[in-house]
């Protein structure tokens, strides 16, 4: 295995040249489809009364590998022993990306692998008769983790979660390690593509990581790292489907459970399960066992349905269920529970609606970021994000440009914001064989861990691909394809970047997106040229594939408490003006009946790459990455909040009018 991992994070570091090669002879070979494992298991983490869940989360080791001598870590076999036997190492805290933490550009700029461990205990009480799992919720770009200095597992993708059974390899009533190598670098092959070479400094050459992409390549281990019991034979998948019959007064909950352990193969006829659903009172309103094949269906009477924020007085509806699984004699062997909400999607040529009733989105492309932390996991940040989505009206948000944190996931649901949920595809190009392989196992990952969420209301297969080039039509038809297998449950979108003209991928979508920043990056400063321009382009793509259609970015930078009148690029006016000169178009084209949703770019400042046309990141938020309102957001509110009104007849904030004028005030 050494061998082999050493060789991966070399072929990394060294096969661009040749991936340069294969790329322009691959690109005259037609695509074949392409067959991927799948994912198993991996319910988050949640103790009951047969389960128990530690966190690792806290101060770890850490050292990055040397850029010269990349494989040393691996051929010198660091994981045998503790870091700090072999480097200096530094602290650093888990989950948060690595890369502001210190004060060190060498770190904050690193390509390649950093290497982290810890140590930590595992009770005697654990080697009872049970298994333990240990589970990363992601660690971007590649890891690879041993325990005790055995493999454990290994993976590739960030923003997705993996685990793997380590109770052969963990010491009980003693002392344990585990160590982590996390490697950054994107290739041609990657999901999200990249390009690394070798550039000439001032002494010699630098390994350089080049991206297409707008957001800083942060890395490390993003999210929480869990230690998890379960009984031998144990609930290893859960699937829910749900619906609502008469008038939405009835709802139904399907569900089918897959079961890991020996129990499940010597005594396949004895095993059942026990399913109750609980309301937010704690009362059970339902509840059924199984057949054999562990799946079923309860009926809700008096349901309430789970609805978006705004669209209902009661947005977010969440039901517990409680399954136990059963085995010979009515053993009971292990106890999980989750929320449902309980609604139905169905969409046509021209609408999307959530139980029978059609939406109108109202939100966000969104990003994990923020000052020190980077992608890490915060809940302080989490919380106050779903405050100001709340404050401002919004409905719904695009994970843009990859999956976000299950953690993020459960806020939705609860506070019902619906979810284009993106797979981490983003500048999509060169489409070759290994790559189709790799975004078509991010999709399946992130459905297989989303499925369940009541607030996922659709899949982004991409954002921004090259959809013009040769090969798109064939690889997104195989992607829509393999997504709608996966989950025909939801619709299928990305967001579209090129014109409707020369794209050869919008119309496998079931709703098609675009991105377009007139007034921007299209005659900036031209206020002038926003309102046909949107309302011409919408209807092109509608024409193109008789598909709902959504704006899903337009926006400007600005620079917050920069103030200019007249208004002019990157001051709060002209963002100010920009916006409304869209809502112009949206209002012309929510008439057409087609058109049906605006998502603002983007909802937070957020960290980019160095470049020329970035000052210090990315600065089209609403938000200022410090998570307070620019001048746009009160009008962005005033918007929201009407178009709720006009929709759903939500009501207003006391705070939306502040008072002007006994005098009678004129809307245009
Ligand atoms: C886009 C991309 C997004 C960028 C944005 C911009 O079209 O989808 O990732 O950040 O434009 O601001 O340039």
């Amino acid at each position: 295995m050494c061998l082999q991992c050493s060789f991966e994070i070399l072929t990394i570091l060294m096969c661009n040249a040749l991936l340069g090669l294969y790329l322009s002879s691959s690109s005259a070979l037609d695509l074949q489809d392409i067959t991927i494992s799948k994912s198993r298991g991996m319910l988050y983490p949640r103790d009951s009364e047969t389960r128990e869940v530690r966190s690792l989360d806290g101060m770890w080791n850490f050292v990055p590998a040397d850029e010269e001598y990349p494989s040393q870590g691996v051929n010198d076999q660091w994981y045998k022993d503790n870091l700090n036997k072999v480097r200096k190492v530094i602290g650093m805290p888990v989950p948060a990306s690595y890369n502001d933490i210190t004060t060190k550009q060498s770190l904050r700029d690193h390509v390649g692998a950093v290497w982290y461990d810890r140590n930590f205990f595992v009770s005697r009480l654990w080697a009872k008769d049970q298994r333990v799992w240990l589970r990363f919720g992601s660690v971007h770009y590649k890891a690879f983790v041993w325990v005790n200095g055995e493999l454990a597992v290994k993976h590739e993708m960030g923003h997705l979660p993996f685990e793997a059974e380590v109770t052969h390899l963990l010491k009980y009533g003693s002392e344990n390690r585990i160590t982590v190598i996390c490697d950054n670098a994107l290739i041609q092959t990657t999901v999200p593509q990249g390009k690394i070479s070798e550039v000439a400094n001032d002494n010699g050459v630098s390994i350089v990581q080049s991206y297409s992409f707008d957001f800083f390549n942060y890395a490390g281990i993003h999210r929480s790292v869990h230690l998890y019991t379960t009984p031998k034979t144990f609930i290893e998948e859960v699937e829910i489907n749900t619906d609502l019959a008469n008038d939405n007064s009835l709802g139904y909950v399907y569900y089918t459970i897959s079961v890991n352990g020996s129990a499940a193969n010597q005594a396949d006829n004895a095993l059942y399960a026990r399913v109750q659903l609980y309301n937010r009172e704690g009362e059970q309103v339902a509840n059924a066992t199984s057949d054999a094949k562990l799946s079923g269906m309860l009926q809700v009477e008096k349901v309430k349905p789970w609805w978006p924020y705004l669209m209902h007085p009661d947005p977010g509806y969440l039901y517990e269920l409680k399954i136990e699984l059963h085995g010979a004699n009515e053993e009971l062997l292990d106890i999980y529970r989750l929320n449902v909400g309980i609604r139905t999607l169905s969409w046509t040529s021209t609408t999307f609606n959530i139980n029978g009733k059609p939406v109108y989105f109202r939100g966000f492309g969104r990003h994990e970021d923020a000052d020190v932390r980077g992608k890490g996991l915060d809940y302080a940040l989490l919380t106050r994000d779903f405050n100001l989505l709340r404050w401002i009206g919004a409905n719904a948000y695009r994970t843009s440009h990859y999956p976000y944190s299950e953690e993020s996931m459960q806020f939705a649901d609860r506070h019902g914001i619906m979810i284009i949920d993106e797979c981490p595809s983003v500048d999509t190009e060169n489409y070759n064989q290994a790559l189709l392989g790799k975004h078509k196992s991010s999709l399946e990952q992130l459905i297989h861990r989303d499925r369940n969420h009541p607030s996922v209301v659709m899949w982004s297969i991409a954002n921004e691909p090259s959809t013009r080039e040769k090969n798109a039509d064939i690889y997104f038809e195989y992607v829509a394809t393999f997504t709608r297998s996966l989950d025909s449950s939801r619709p299928i979108t990305a967001a579209i970047s090129g014109s409707a003209i020369e794209d050869k991928a919008a119309c496998y979508l079931d709703i098609v997106s675009f991105n377009r920043y007139n007034g921007w990056y299209s005659n900036p400063g031209r206020l002038d040229m926003i309102t046909k321009r949107v309302i011409d382009e919408a209807t092109a793509w509608y024409y193109k594939c008789y598909k709902p259609v959504i704006m899903s970015e337009y926006g400007a930078d600005t620079l917050e408490g920069l103030h200019l009148q007249p208004s002019f690029l990157w001051s709060e006016e002209y963002q100010t003006e920009l916006f409304s000169r869209h809502f112009k178009a949206f209002d012309a084209l929510r008439r057409q009946k087609w058109f049906i949703g605006e998502f603002v770019w983007n909802f937070a400042d957020f960290k980019t790459a160095q470049s020329y046309t970035r000052v210090a990141g990315n600065k089209k938020g609403v938000f200022t990455r410090a998570r307070q309102p620019k001048a746009v957001a009160h009008l962005l509110r005033k918007r929201y909040f009407a178009l709720g009104h006009d929709m759903d007849q939500c009501s207003f904030p006391d705070d939306l009018y502040p008072y002007i004028a006994a005098s009678r005030w004129h809307i245009r």
